[in-house]
């Protein structure tokens, strides 16, 4: 066997055959972990594992299906690939597509993602773009272009995307033995949401697993069309990787959190930064603003009484930290001290003597 990425190890499930090229980075296999310490911290009474995305290829969950998106556009003889991002998806595809050997387009809205994600577009070699509107605003012209025979779309309106981004619950039912009784995640355009349910629908009916889970989705208040029940036009949140006002998989999102009797619901910047500090501080887990959002929604949902006593809770976290560095220094609460080379002052500066 060449490589481990998802492909690879769940091809059964996935529309791929033996003379498919795979176009692969070893995504997927991420760590699930416990979080003693933050469960302790809300008070106790269930358990709580963390699926840790920020360690794929390109530091997101978004690697998953696009191992598979860019794998089906070669095979199709596609030579250009293209997307709308708020920064995750267009790192991950200028890898993909680098790695592929194909030409990459990314649209981005104008100063709103996060500096780490920019870097990657870039030093991946994708045409970088960015448009004076949001996320949803790109997404409109992707859809245009791809009406054209020269780009195939690697947004999550791609099925090829839901597909590969279902490993991630196959791993978490391989490593628990069984599916969660509650799935936590945040919801942008909601292709992850829909993904984890159809995932976890098919291990079941498989024989992989036994149970299904509530899913639990989670938006930033200031872009939650879901839970508004209307578009959003002027999204805005400090998570900019889910400031979107109209989500691609709306009717799927909202079906999975119906079937599985879960629910879609919103927490506030204010919440997500919480989060975002408490995981950090606890359990030694760095994440980018908007996976804390799954994380404020479990302490929310706590708070509530909605977590029954003795659950197993998974939840994802879907991008690393480090794409963010500057708003992590901002929520820290602490700062550096600069001091004299010397010992007397490093101990003055910790209140030591
Ligand atoms: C870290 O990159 O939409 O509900 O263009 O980057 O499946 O959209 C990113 C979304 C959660 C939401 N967490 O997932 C993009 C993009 C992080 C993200 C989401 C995104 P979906």
């Amino acid at each position: 066997m060449v490589g481990h990425g998802v492909i690879q190890r769940y091809r059964k499930f996935l529309p791929v055959s033996d003379e498919t090229c795979i176009i692969s980075l070893n995504e997927g296999n991420t760590p699930l972990i416990e979080s003693f310490n933050l469960v302790q911290a809300l008070g106790g009474g269930f358990r709580m594992f963390v699926k840790y995305e920020g360690l794929n290829p390109t530091a997101s969950f978004k690697d998953r299906g696009m191992t598979l998106a860019v794998t089906k556009a070669v095979e199709k003889g596609a030579r250009a690939i293209v997307c709308a991002s708020t920064g995750n998806t267009s790192a991950s595809a200028a890898a993909y597509a680098a790695r592929a050997g194909m030409t990459c387009l990314v649209l981005i809205p104008e100063g709103k993602i996060s500096y780490g994600k920019m870097a990657q577009a870039l030093i991946h070699g994708a045409k970088t773009i960015e448009i004076r509107g949001n996320f949803d605003d790109a997404l409109e012209l992707v859809r245009e272009l791809g009406l054209r025979d020269d780009f195939e779309i690697v947004n999550s309106i791609n099925p090829f995307r839901i597909q590969g981004q279902k490993t991630g619950a196959f791993e978490i039912c391989d490593v628990l033995g069984d599916a969660p009784d509650m799935h936590f995640l945040p919801v942008g355009n909601a292709g992850n949401i829909t993904s984890y349910w159809l995932g976890y629908r098919e291990y079941k009916e498989n024989g992989h697993s036994n149970s299904l889970p509530r899913m639990m989705g989670w938006q930033a208040e200031g872009a939650a069309p879901i839970v508004r029940g209307e578009p959003i036009e002027s999204p805005e949140t400090i998570a900019t990787a889910i400031r979107i006002g109209n989500p691609a998989s709306w009717d799927l999102a909202s079906r999975a959190s119906e079937e599985s009797s879960g629910a879609i619901d919103c927490v506030s910047d204010e919440e997500i930064l919480d989060a975002h500090r408490l995981l950090a501080r606890t359990e030694g887990l760095f994440v980018e603003p908007a996976s804390a959002a799954g994380i404020a929604g479990i302490v929310k949902s706590k708070a509530r009484g909605e977590i029954p006593e003795g659950s197993i809770l998974a939840v994802t976290v879907t991008g690393h930290g480090l794409k963010d560095p500057g708003i992590a220094i901002d929520n820290a609460n602490t700062k550096s001290v600069v001091v004299e080379s010397d010992i007397e002052s490093v101990l003055e500066a910790i209140g030591m003597e």
